[in-house]
């Protein structure tokens, strides 16, 4: 843990209407896509301060407005609201001329994020928080919402940039990925029968992987969902996936050693009867397409990870060089487990979830 007095970010935050004093930082090394301090006074942590990626985030306008729209909705006793901090002049976001564009958020005291599951408790805190989320956002107007990366789950995109990813790639990494290639290959076959058609698009987080979820230190319940950047349109089993991906598997995303990579069904029972804690929100065709849901998002997020390899790491930080290799590698491994469990996914989903009429 590096905790500093930074003059830069000390510079910065007196963009934001907070007190002024001196600051220290804390570096969160966690993410693959922005930069983010905890911001402490006299070692109390106060705030998050983060950088947002301009490179894979365009329009940040765009995305701080979707965060704000959100807020609006996610008020509720059984839910946690983070706070935006306001610039001087009024803005949720402070834009640098050298550095780009910081947000300043409320830090809740005593709390923690968890990368596995560990027990029960925390995938049925896991399920009930994701299910208020969506509750809460159920009536949202969709139009208000931009497409900050147009396309963002859309397969048939990420197999074109994988395609594409296969032209320029080369040839010792084509080698040596050749497994994870035949293994997109087969996978992108057998996922052309998911049909959206009958799906409601409802606003999403689209980054629900456990540890977006923000549990309380006192007594294990989950508050809130945090990193809301891919806050927009979207379908739900994209959500349930980045969930199942990880809280039934008990190993990390880049998890090298595949005995520790599974599929743990006491786990997924429990995230349902989470979800099923808030009463009926998911339609019928929606519930139906769940048990795809934790197939299809391990996989697409090995997909980009298996493209960002052959592109030589353009586009998520790597700690090591072949690190998106092991994510990829490990995100297979799950998505090739979550496979062969859709006929059980398919028995719980069906007797655990009442469909809304
Ligand atoms: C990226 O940086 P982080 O962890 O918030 C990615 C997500 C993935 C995640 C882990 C905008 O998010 O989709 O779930 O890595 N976010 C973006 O694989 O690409
Ligand atoms: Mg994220």
């Amino acid at each position: 843990m590096i905790v500093n007095k930074n003059v830069e970010l000390n510079e910065l935050l007196q963009n934001f209407s907070i007190d002024r004093k001196t600051y220290e930082f804390q570096g969160i090394n966690q993410g693959y896509i922005n930069d983010t301090y905890l911001v402490l006074d006299n070692q109390y942590p106060l705030y998050i301060l983060q950088r947002v990626n301009h490179n894979v985030f365009k329009d940040v306008h765009g995305l701080m407005g979707n965060i704000a729209n959100a807020f609006q909705h996610l008020e509720d006793e059984n839910y946690t609201a983070i706070e935006l901090l306001k610039t001087e002049s009024d803005n949720s976001y402070y834009k640098d001329k050298k550095t780009g564009y910081w947000r300043l958020m409320s830090y809740i005291n005593n709390t923690t994020a968890y990368d596995n599951a560990t027990d029960t408790n925390i995938a049925f805190e896991a399920g009930r928080v994701v299910g208020k989320f969506h509750q809460l956002l159920a009536e949202a107007a969709l139009d208000k919402y931009v497409d900050t990366i147009p396309n963002f789950h859309n397969l048939p995109l990420r197999e074109k940039q994988f395609e594409e990813s296969i032209q320029s790639a080369k040839a010792e990494k084509l080698e040596t990925a050749e497994n994870a290639i035949s293994f997109a290959k087969e996978t992108l076959e057998k996922l052309k029968i998911l049909d959206n058609s009958k799906l409601p698009l409802r606003v999403c987080h689209n980054d629900t992987k456990l540890n977006n979820i923000l549990f309380s230190k006192e007594d294990n319940k989950a508050l809130c969902l945090i990193d809301l950047d891919t806050i927009m349109k979207g379908y739900f089993y994209f959500d349930f996936g980045d969930a199942i991906r990880t809280v039934a598997n008990t190993a990390a995303e880049d998890e090298q050693d595949h005995d520790k990579i599974t599929f743990e069904r006491p786990l997924f029972e429990a995230f349902i009867r989470g979800l099923e804690s808030n009463g009926p929100f998911l339609s019928k065709e929606e519930i139906d397409l769940l048990p795809w849901g934790a197939v299809f998002m391990p996989f697409i997020h090995g997909l980009r990870a298996l493209t960002d390899y052959l592109n030589d790491n353009i586009y998520y930080k790597v700690s090591y060089e072949n690190q998106n290799l092991d994510r990829c590698l490990s995100l297979f491994n799950f998505t090739n487990k979550a496979l062969q469990e859709i006929e059980y996914m398919t028995q719980v989903v069906k007797e655990g979830l009442t469909p809304k009429v």
